[in-house]
């Protein structure tokens, strides 16, 4: 039973002090003025191992694509990141590897810049939140709202494991997810539905570190009241941004607040953290979401040591948060009410979160080992980085989870990048050394036909066309048009084929190179947001200096007799070998993945009536015919015999059965399920399956001599 003595946080401050920090002139930048500077954050990764591609797709190359496209219109914009190092993933890792939290983070925080660094992640600082000034800012920004009375103070029966002698918070405490009923939710989130937990509400819940069932032990601790800026978040968000922020990250905002807001704690019973600036509060820490994103403002401070202020708390300036959808309430409900607590902080002008991205059809796991490492891949495709960041944005989830395969990655490659972008690109330039000792023909527009005027219109259309996409998060089709300048390009060269008219008419020759290499030099400037590596390369092939957006304005970029430099590929193709040797990887670790795969022993459901369990008809059936239903992954379409008819059945088994091995085959069929319709295909019965440990189904199959049509009892 949980009780609340409900203390005033200081006895002498007055009741409306509890309203504290809730009537404050919070500076909002008004959406949709020009800002006079940015402030643009991405989610500070969680140091207890590396970063994989379902972290750069959903948060940092968005980001990073953001901040260059400003940087290149010549915004003022700072770009902050850094390592989330406190939290009980940390600590659990420490405990597992028999070592010290910091020598957990320290060890991946190295890890972490370096790999963004080389993958040419921008940041204007990269710091790290067991830093010194973190924790001076953290605990500062924690006794203000303590001072101002902004928190209530509450006793509670909280659980404890009482063989390892502590309190289970967050990542000790695992259960049921009250909501989607999942396995596996944590003490603060579950991370399948997304919803904010307290340990209470867990179903059937265990310690993560002994896996005991916790007792309840009493502690205080310190309490965010959300329910009271409730009306500054329905203004805010509900009415502010209904139009411009991503229909995801608006409906998840507002399901929370629709589902009425509870305090939240904001300190833990751990000793890896901020420790509370309280007297007698020893063991106790900030909780983790509520010292991280306090991260993005001590390294402003690192950063601008004078100026940070103007990054932060000027309603001049447009804060925007890059983050996966799994980090929206924190980013849009709990830090906002924090800021608005304090008073003087700017809240996010967008938070333009991303959904989840899968690979080769499975969810990205890092217990699993289910991921493509940026280290790894950085070893293994040196030099490569542009088409990782390519492939990551062509199929960025921005509305959708979406799926990353080598497959694809290959064909992106081979059929974009190298068979449009870079063959436009080096045959522009080995034909304007073969023909014009690599120098700009010069030519005067008379010459042009009414083709190369509407070419050259098309041309200069595509700055503001793609500086749209961007300026709207849209980085998918920004990255779509870039790529269309390319297939203009493309297309007039192969249209005006200069290899063959050179012969008989030099000067035509003139013209077409003049224009294909006014293209190229535009998309120098336009793919540097999104291909950074490849810009750099052919500002040099193109001996030009690294320009900004508004120059892609003009038409001429390159002046008559402007002398390139010689010719080098862009991009070069990626062979059937390389990809297998990544498949293979792959299979290996799910191999191992299904060796090691400890058994999750479901507890036992609750009893049922013999009359119950009579009502349901199992009996033996055979699979007499079986195809995949189009358009799905995971559905077979199975016609049975089952003694008493020939009928259909669709199961979800696709992924781990072949239609054509199973044909002949005898199942445990649920005869009298009432039917089901699966995408137009009604379903009369179901198969009994079992599932394995590594989450793969297998036939539950009657014995060799069971008859079909005959009864299951
Ligand atoms: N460390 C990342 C995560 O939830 C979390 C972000 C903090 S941003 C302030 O994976
Ligand atoms: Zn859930």
């Amino acid at each position: 039973q949980n009780y609340w003595k409900i203390q005033r946080t200081k006895p002498d401050t007055d009741m409306n002090s509890q309203q504290a920090g809730v009537e404050n002139a919070t500076p909002i930048f008004k959406s949709g003025s020009t800002p006079k500077r940015y402030t643009v954050t991405s989610a500070l990764p969680y140091a207890n191992g590396p970063v994989h591609i379902g972290h750069l797709a959903g948060v940092y190359v968005p980001a990073d694509i953001y901040v260059r496209y400003l940087r290149s219109r010549g915004r003022d914009v700072i770009f902050i990141g850094g390592s989330d190092e406190h939290g009980v993933p940390i600590t659990i890792k420490a405990l597992k590897q028999n070592t010290t939290p910091q020598a957990i983070v320290d060890h991946y925080h190295t890890l972490i810049k370096d790999s963004f660094e080389k993958f040419g992640i921008s940041f204007d600082i990269y710091s790290r939140t067991s830093s010194k000034m973190h924790e001076a800012t953290a605990s500062a920004f924690f006794k203000e709202l303590y001072d101002k009375g902004c928190f209530i103070e509450k006793t509670s029966m909280q659980y404890y494991d009482t063989e390892q002698h502590q309190f289970l918070a967050d990542r000790y405490i695992t259960g049921t997810c009250p909501h989607c009923h999942s396995e596996g939710a944590y003490g603060d989130q579950c991370e399948k539905c997304g919803s904010a937990l307290s340990p209470d509400e867990l179903i059937d819940p265990k310690s993560t570190i002994s896996g005991s069932t916790p007792v309840k032990k009493e502690t205080k601790h310190w309490y965010l009241p959300l329910d009271r800026y409730e009306d500054f978040l329905k203004k805010w968000i509900l009415e502010g941004h209904r139009d411009d922020w991503r229909p995801n990250v608006y409906g998840q905002c507002k399901s929370w607040i629709d589902l009425g807001l509870q305090p939240r704690a904001v300190t833990r019973d751990l000793d890896w953290g901020v420790p509370l600036p309280l007297p007698d509060t020893k063991g106790k820490v900030l909780y983790v979401w509520f010292d991280a994103p306090i991260g993005y403002i001590s390294a402003t401070k690192e950063l601008l040591p004078e100026d940070w202020e103007k990054y932060w708390k000027d309603d001049q300036t447009k804060l925007v948060h890059f983050i996966g959808k799994d980090n929206i309430v924190f980013h849009c409900i709990i830090f906002p009410c924090m800021l608005k607590a304090e008073g003087s902080y700017l809240v996010p002008d967008n938070v333009p979160a991303n959904e989840f991205l899968n690979l080769e059809g499975d969810k990205i796991s890092t217990s699993r080992n289910w991921a493509i490492w940026l280290h790894e891949y950085l070893e293994d495709f040196p030099g490569k980085q542009d088409v990782l960041r390519y492939v990551l944005t062509a199929n960025a989830p921005e509305t959708k989870d979406n799926d990353f395969t080598w497959r694809d990655f290959q064909a992106r490659n081979n059929n974009e990048l190298l068979a449009i972008f870079g063959n436009f690109v080096n045959r522009t330039v080995v034909l304007t050394h073969k023909y014009f000792e690599g120098k700009v023909p010069s030519v005067s527009e008379t010459a042009y036909t009414e083709a190369d005027k509407e070419c050259l219109r098309e041309m200069c259309a595509y700055p503001a066309r793609i500086a749209d996409s961007l300026e709207h998060y849209r980085f998918r089709e920004g990255l779509n048009e870039l790529m269309n300048l390319a297939r203009l390009g493309n297309k007039y060269l192969t249209d005006n084929e200069p290899w063959k008219v050179f012969k008989t008419d030099p000067e035509r020759v003139k013209v077409v190179l003049n224009i294909s290499l006014q293209i190229a030099a535009h998309l120098a400037v336009l793919c540097e947001p999104f291909l950074p590596f490849t810009a750099e390369k052919l500002c040099r092939i193109l001996n030009m200096e690294k320009s900004g957006w508004d120059a892609a304005e003009k038409e001429e970029l390159l002046q008559g007799g402007h002398l390139l430099n010689p010719a080098e590929f862009l991009f070069e193709k990626i062979e059937d070998e390389v990809i297998q040797k990544q498949l293979d990887k792959l299979a290996a670790i799910k191999e191992a993945n299904k060796k090691n795969a400890k058994p999750n022993y479901e507890p036992q459901k609750e009893a049922v009536s013999f009359e119950d369990f009579g009502k349901m008809d199992l009996r033996v059936a055979e699979i007499t015919a079986a195809e995949k239903v189009a358009k799905t992954k995971k559905l077979l379409k199975l016609t049975l015999n089952t003694g008493l008819d020939t009928r259909t059945v669709v199961s979800g088994i696709a992924e781990y059965y072949k239609p054509e091995e199973i044909v002949g085959r005898k199942v445990c069929l649920l005869a009298n399920l009432a039917p089901r319709d699966f995408k137009g295909i009604e379903s009369h019965g179901m198969i009994l399956m079992s599932e394995n440990p590594d989450g793969t189904l297998c036939f539950v199959e009657p014995a060799k001599d069971a008859v079909v049509g005959m009864q299951i009892r």
